[in-house]
């Protein structure tokens, strides 16, 4: 079936439905997103996306936090690239159009985005990326921005609503997922960790999700280019970023896998996407925050695991599945990962240990 998008949206950008060639693309959960050629010379091409409200009920509010920000680093750091939404003939950068709401961004050609990693380089490459971003917005008042989901890393919150959907969920889907709600509980010193620390990280303007394929890599350097997804742009703690970078860099498989002896960590990995980050926010990060970079991994896997199973307890209404179960195999291979993050705390910390060191040492070489 040929894929078509209502001529008005495509007319407030000046472009012609019959001059475009539309393909879906992307493997996002939240929105759904195409890719538009042009099919006459040129073949130059964007990204179109339609805004899930679902998730985003104020899609104004990402609307305008994107548009600040971008404000701000094209005056402040103008060779920066941030593929922002366009503004179209109106100078708006979102078309409201029957109840949905759509926007046109730059394609960033000669591109990738993974699904997961492949060589320890790319998570260098991916963790300085989203590194940077919080660097050039260190100064930024966060204060001045929405919050486009309201309580979205807030972990009291999400275990909250993963005892609201035990509550209300039916027998049989809570006798499958018996094991996980026991994990679940069992794990729950690290809501008490994230208590304790939260009101000592500073405010800072957070990604929110940085998954792997939420960065563009160089086609064939694997060097990285920009960061995508920014709806989620808003203000946060820094274990929100660094967290979900180990969440989907560390494993050589991703969160869809079930085979469950192959959710493991990659060491050098984690070297790798330390090492990338820190070389942007080495000298920003306090030291609570320095502290907390283990923390990060637990608090979000722990997290992503609770959400999954939230979701699979109501009946698989937020993140799309493919098969009834999925959600629940989601949130077993979250548990595996966490668990082996536990397993090998030690070493890891020692690495940040390693890492942090390298950092001072070449800040004091610097200076
Ligand atoms: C969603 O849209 P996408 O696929 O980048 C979700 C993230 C989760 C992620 C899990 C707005 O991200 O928080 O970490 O799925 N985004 C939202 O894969 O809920
Ligand atoms: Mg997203």
């Amino acid at each position: 079936m040929e894929l078509t998008v209502d001529e008005s949206i495509l007319a407030s950008y000046g472009l012609n439905n019959q001059h475009i060639e539309i393909q879906q693309i992307g493997s996002g959960h939240i929105n759904r997103t195409y890719l538009l050629t042009q099919k006459t010379v040129g073949k130059k091409k964007y990204v179109l996306q339609e805004i899930n409200t679902n998730v985003f009920a104020n899609p104004q509010a990402v609307a305008e936090n994107i548009k600040q920000i971008a404000n701000f680093l094209t005056k402040k750091f103008p060779d920066y690239l941030f593929p922002a939404p366009l503004a179209n003939r109106n100078g708006a950068t979102m078309v409201a159009h029957q109840g949905e709401y759509w926007r046109l961004s730059p394609f960033v050609d000669q591109t990738i985005a993974l699904d997961t990693l492949t060589a320890p380089q790319q998570a260098y490459e991916a963790a300085k990326q989203f590194g940077k971003l919080s660097r050039l917005l260190d100064n930024f008042d966060s204060s001045t921005l929405h919050e486009t989901i309201t309580g979205f890393h807030n972990l009291d919150l999400r275990f909250e609503q993963f005892q609201t959907a035990l509550a209300h969920s039916s027998t049989t889907l809570r006798e499958q997922a018996a094991q996980e709600i026991e994990t679940a509980i069992g794990f729950k010193s690290i809501l008490t960790e994230y208590q304790n620390l939260k009101n000592d990280l500073p405010n800072r303007v957070m990604h929110h999700d940085t998954k792997i394929n939420n960065v563009l890599l160089a086609q064939h350097t694997y060097e990285g280019v920009c960061v995508i997804d920014l709806d989620t742009l808003m203000p946060g703690k820094f274990i929100s970023d660094l967290g979900d970078m180990m969440r989907t860099y560390l494993c050589e498989f991703s969160e869809n896998e079930t085979d469950l002896s192959k959710i493991t960590i990659r060491m050098d990995y984690f070297a790798a996407m330390i090492d990338g980050y820190l070389s942007e926010m080495g000298n920003i990060l306090t030291e609570t925050e320095k502290k907390a970079i283990l923390f990060s991994g637990k608090y979000i896997i722990y997290m992503q695991a609770l959400r999954f199973l939230a979701d699979f307890l109501n009946g698989s209404i937020y993140y799309p599945t493919n098969y009834a179960t999925q959600n629940l195999d989601r949130t077993k291979n979250q548990f595996k990962l966490l668990m082996e993050l536990v397993k090998n705390e030690d070493k890891l910390q020692q690495l940040i240990v390693n890492c942090l060191a390298k950092t001072t040492a070449t800040s004091i070489h610097r200076s």
